[in-house]
């Protein structure tokens, strides 16, 4: 049996008192015929850890069918692994066809901050989300975003903690992983409420597949990926910026940008990859108390979307030619906006790796 914890969160001001978030969520949805997950494209474990337990929810305290979705593909190797080991049923978001009396609950994500391909003319009940990113949520009977929290599984533990449901391993497991991956940065940006979430968890998630997770197999392109941006890698001052010309899978220039930030001499890394006809770009800090989100927002202006949390932003800029001198024009302008917004403008920057001293080296 699940556990009951103290909830540390005061009830919203101006919602009807004694009810709980968890109990106004499951109140508006009673007489539902079905429950649709979406989230953003390329779900991440918080993603798909907060589609399951809210699904579970639902499904044992209501008796309401779910489904879950996906958006894009899953092409990071940890994130495939968790959803081939927990057996996660992902419907392909643009081969969803809806019932009357169904509603889409959104997680993770927020309308209209660029992050979907969701159409609009579905009856969205619900936002649960902990991104900064403002999004459009006028008229989304409920809402419930809390940019403090690390994970949005977090708040989803919350909700079945909430709720005394039962965890069964697999869920835990998801929730497990969801926050693990959300709060494993340094500095952490995690609260009590999410070690807590963590701790209620432990004794519930299977270990074992958290682990395999973890240490998903790497393919091959992960190798050739990191190549490219060590050879493309620039220092300026304490700003490191990686570019990488052929990014099969988005999510790498997030696997990118966490291990350049780890060099010792820099506080900033941002890493922009050429993936299909899109600049994806992620930045990431080790600074605490700045904006990174706000800052890649600002730095993409209006070539495309950005947002994020606090250490950790990625963005999306549509390229209109993929020929080479005009990626490296939209290069030369992202790293012109990020000097101004971060060093000076005229700040010069020097190689990571300087290729031919070291293969002279090695002759
Ligand atoms: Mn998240």
């Amino acid at each position: 049996m699940a556990r009951r914890c103290a909830d540390p969160e005061p009830v919203t001001s101006g919602k009807p008192s004694g009810l709980r978030r968890s109990d106004r969520f499951l109140a508006g949805l009673k007489d539902v015929s079905r429950v649709t997950f979406v989230s953003h494209v390329q779900p991440d474990p918080d993603s798909l850890g907060s589609m399951l337990g809210l699904a579970h929810l639902v499904e044992h305290e209501l008796g309401i069918p779910t489904r879950m979705s996906r958006d894009g593909l899953i092409n990071r190797a940890e994130n495939k692994e968790m959803v081939e080991l927990l057996d996660l049923d992902l419907i392909p978001v643009d081969e969803l066809e809806f019932q009357p009396g169904e509603v889409v609950v959104m997680v993770d994500s927020q309308p209209n901050t660029g992050r979907h391909t969701l159409c609009c003319d579905v009856l969205l009940y619900a936002v649960i989300d902990h991104h900064t990113t403002p999004g459009d949520l006028e008229g989304v009977p409920f809402v419930d975003v809390r940019p403090s929290l690390g994970a949005t599984c977090t708040l989803v533990t919350r909700y079945l903690i909430e709720q005394e449901v039962p965890i069964p391993a697999r869920v835990a497991t998801a929730l497990t992983y969801g926050i693990e991956t959300e709060v494993s940065g340094f500095p952490r940006e995690a609260t009590e409420v999410d070690d807590g979430a963590l701790q209620f968890l432990f004794p519930l998630a299977d270990k074992n597949i958290v682990a395999q997770i973890r240490n998903a197999r790497l393919p091959h392109h992960h190798f050739e990926v990191l190549l490219q941006a060590l050879q493309s890698s620039f220092i300026y001052d304490r700003l490191i910026i990686s570019w990488v010309n052929n990014l099969p899978q988005p999510e790498q220039a997030a696997e990118i940008v966490d291990f350049m930030v780890r060099f010792d001499k820099v506080d900033w890394a941002l890493c922009g990859g050429v993936c299909g006809d899109k600049l994806v770009l992620s930045l990431r800090t080790s600074l605490h108390g700045v904006q990174a989100g706000d800052l890649l927002r600002r730095v993409v202006g209006k070539l495309g979307k950005a947002g994020g949390h606090d250490r950790r932003a990625g963005g999306c800029i549509p390229l209109t030619s993929t020929t080479v001198s005009a990626v490296e024009d939209l290069q030369a302008e992202l790293r012109r906006r990020f000097l101004k917004a971060l060093l000076n403008e005229d700040c010069r920057g020097q190689r990571l790796v300087p290729l031919r001293e070291m293969l002279q080296n090695l002759q």
